[in-house]
C-alpha cells in the first residue's frame, strides 16, 4: 500500500508540522482499511503561532478596502467552481456521504464565496437625521478581529465556508480546527484560499482534537469570536468559557427537527420528502428530519409507504452513483445509532424496518447501519426526545392540528420544521407557531439556502444566524458616528428641547 500523504497545518502562509511530532490518521467510513492522509496531532502551541499570525494578519486585512477583500473571494468562489469534481471526490472519501450530496456540499461553499465577496461592495450602514442642527449621523460596520473556527464533520466544505467567507469580507482574520473525521476538505478550501491571494495570516489551520487544539483557541484572550457548530453539550461549554470574557460566540447547536403530514397532503410528496429529510446524509444533518408525525386518518398509509421507500434505499460506498445512501461517520456513531435503536425497542416503539448495522461483502469495511424507522413512538421516549445524528426515523399519529402543533413544539431544540398540507391557513398557522429558525411548506427540514438566515431557536442555537446578511452581525459591530459641524458645542437631549 502506498504510503499516506502527510498534510501539515497552514500557519501564517506556510505549510508546517506541528510543533508535537505526533499525526492522526484520516480514514474512509466506506472503508475504514483506506488512509486518506495523515494529519497533524497540534498542541496548544501550534494553536498559539496561528493565533499569533492572525493577529498580526489583522492589522493589514482590517484596512484592505472591502471591495478589494472581495474580489480576491470572488476567485476563491471562481476556484473552488472550477475543482468542484474533485474537491467533492475527496469529501465522499473521507466524509462517506454520496457524491451528489458532496456536490451540494461543495456548491454551497461556492455559493457563499460568490455571496460574501459580493457583500465586499455592500455591508451596508445607514445615515439618519441628527435631533441637533448642522450634525451629521450614521453608521459603519467594524470588524472584531481573529476568529477561531470550530467545524463539524457532516458538513465539511460548507459549515467552514458559512464562517470563513462573512468574517473575512468583514475584515477579520481566521484560525479553523475542522473536526478530525473530515480535515482534508478544509485543508482543500484553505489552500485555495492561499493559490489565489488570501494573504498570509489572513487564513490559519490547525489540525487536531477538541481538547488539544479547539479548546486553546477559544480560550484565547486575542480571539475575539468564536464560531461553532456541534453538539449541544459541547456548545454549552464554549459558551461558558466564551462568557468571562465577554467573548462574542455563535453557536449552531443540535435538531430534532419535525415534519407534520395532515390528512390532505400529497402523501407521495410527504413520503418523498420525508425520506430525504431523514435518510440523506445518513441522517447525519442537523436538520435532518427524526420525527415524523401523521394525521390519524392518513397514518398507516403514511407508515406502510414510509417502510417501502426505506427498505428500498440502496446503501453503500458514496462514490458509487447509484447508492443513495452512505455510511455513519464512524465506529462511534455507528454505534450511537445502535444503542439508539436498542432504547427505541425497549422504550416500546414498534420497530418497522432497518434496526441493525448492514453486514457481509463490503459493508464489513465500512460503517453502515440500514435506513430505520420506528412507528408508534411517543413523547415520552427517548427516540422523540434526543438528538440521534444518524438513519433513525421516529413516526406518532396525532388528532388535531392543534395537537400537531404541540407535538411539533415538544422539543429542547428548534431549528427547522416542515408541514405537508394542501390547506393554506394551515401552512400560515403552523408556519407562525412551530417554534424554529428554519420552517418549509411541502418541502423537507432539509435544504436550507445561503442566502437566507440559518440557525435555530430554544438548545440549537444562542440567538445568532449563520449564512445571508444576518451573519455580519456575528463578524462586525456596529459603529455609530455623530458628525458635528456646527462649530460650537450641542448636547443631545438637553439643547434640542
Ligand atoms: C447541517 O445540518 O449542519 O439545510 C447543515 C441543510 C443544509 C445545511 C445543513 N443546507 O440541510
Amino acid at each position: 500500500m502506498a504510503t499516506p500523504t502527510v498534510y501539515k497545518n497552514f500557519i501564517n502562509g506556510e505549510w508546517v508540522e506541528s510543533k508535537s511530532g505526533a499525526t492522526f490518521e484520516n480514514r474512509n467510513p466506506a472503508d475504514t482499511n483506506e488512509v486518506l492522509g495523515v494529519f497533524q496531532q497540534s498542541t496548544a502551541e501550534d494553536v498559539d503561532t496561528a493565533i499569533s499570525a492572525a493577529a498580526e494578519a489583522y492589522k493589514k486585512w482590517r484596512l484592505m478596502p472591502a471591495p478589494k477583500r472581495g474580489e480576491i473571494l470572488f476567485k476563491v468562489a471562481d476556484r473552488l467552481l472550477r475543482e468542484k469534481e474533485s474537491l467533492s471526490q475527496d469529501m465522499t472519501k473521507e466524509m462517506g456521504k454520496v457524491i451528489a450530496e458532496t456536490r451540494g456540499d461543495t456548491q454551497e461553499a461556492i455559493d457563499m464565496t460568490f455571496y460574501m465577496a459580493g457583500e465586499g461592495r455592500r455591508q451596508f450602514g445607514f445615515t439618519t437625521p441628527s435631533e441637533m442642527m448642522n450634525k451629521f449621523n450614521m453608521t459603519i460596520r467594524q470588524p472584531l478581529g481573529v476568529c477561531g473556527f470550530i467545524t463539524p464533520w457532516n458538513f465539511p466544505m460548507a459549515i467552514p465556508s458559512w464562517k470563513m467567507m462573512p468574517a473575512l469580507i468583514c475584515g477579520n482574520t481566521v484560525v479553523i480546527k475542522p473536526a478530525t473525521d473530515t480535515p482534508l476538505s478544509v485543508v482543500n478550501l484553505v489552500k485555495i484560499c492561499h493559490e489565489e491571494g488570501i494573504p498570509p495570516g489572513v487564513v490559519n489551520l490547525v489540525t487536531g482534537s477538541g481538547s488539544k487544539v479547539g479548546q486553546p483557541l477559544i480560550q484565547d484572550d486575542r480571539v475575539k469570536v468564536v464560531s461553532f457548530t456541534g453538539s449541544t453539550e459541547v456548545g454549552r461549554k464554549v459558551a461558558e468559557s466564551c462568557a468571562p470574557k465577554f467573548k462574542h460566540s455563535c453557536l449552531e447547536m443540535g435538531g430534532k427537527n419535525v415534519q407534520i403530514v395532515m390528512d390532505d397532503a400529497n402523501l407521495d410528496l410527504a413520503v418523498d420528502g420525508a425520506i430525504w429529510g431523514a435518510f440523506g446524509t445518513t441522517g447525519q444533518r442537523c436538520t435532518a428530519t427524526s420525527r415524523l408525525i401523521v394525521h390519524k386518518d392518513v397514518y398507516k398509509k403514511m407508515v406502510d409507504k414510509m417502510v417501502d421507500a426505506a427498505n428500498k434505499l440502496k446503501v453503500g460506498n458514496g462514490l458509487d452513483a447509484s447508492t443513495q445512501m452512505g455510511p455513519c461517520i464512524n465506529q462511534g456513531q455507528l454505534d450511537t445509532v445502535l444503542s439508539y435503536i436498542e432504547i427505541g425497542k425497549k422504550e416500546g416503539a414498534k420497530l418497522m424496518c432497518g434496526g441493525e448495522q448492514l453486514t457481509g461483502g463490503d459493508y464489513d469495511k465500512g460503517c453502515f447501519a440500514k435506513p430505520t424507522i420506528f412507528s408508534d413512538v411517543t413523547q415520552e421516549m427517548r427516540i422523540w426526545k434526543e438528538e440521534i445524528f444518524g438513519p433513525v426515523l421516529s413516526i406518532a399519529p396525532f388528532d388535531t392540528f392543534e395537537q400537531a402543533i404541540e407535538m411539533a413544539n415538544d422539543t429542547e431544540y428548534g431549528l427547522s420544521g416542515s408541514i405537508y398540507t394542501q390547506d393554506v391557513n394551515r401552512a400560515y398557522t403552523a408556519m407562525r407557531d412551530v417554534n424554529v429558525g428554519i420552517f418549509y411548506v411541502n418541502a423537507p427540514t432539509i435544504g436550507a439556502e445561503t442566502h437566507l438566515p440559518f440557525g435555530g431557536t430554544k438548545n440549537t442555537g444562542n440567538g445568532h444566524r449563520e449564512a445571508a446578511t444576518a451573519t455580519l452581525e456575528v463578524y462586525s459591530e456596529w459603529k455609530s458616528v455623530y458628525v458635528d459641524f456646527s462649530g460650537t458645542i450641542q448636547r443631545a437631549q438637553i439643547d434640542n428641547q
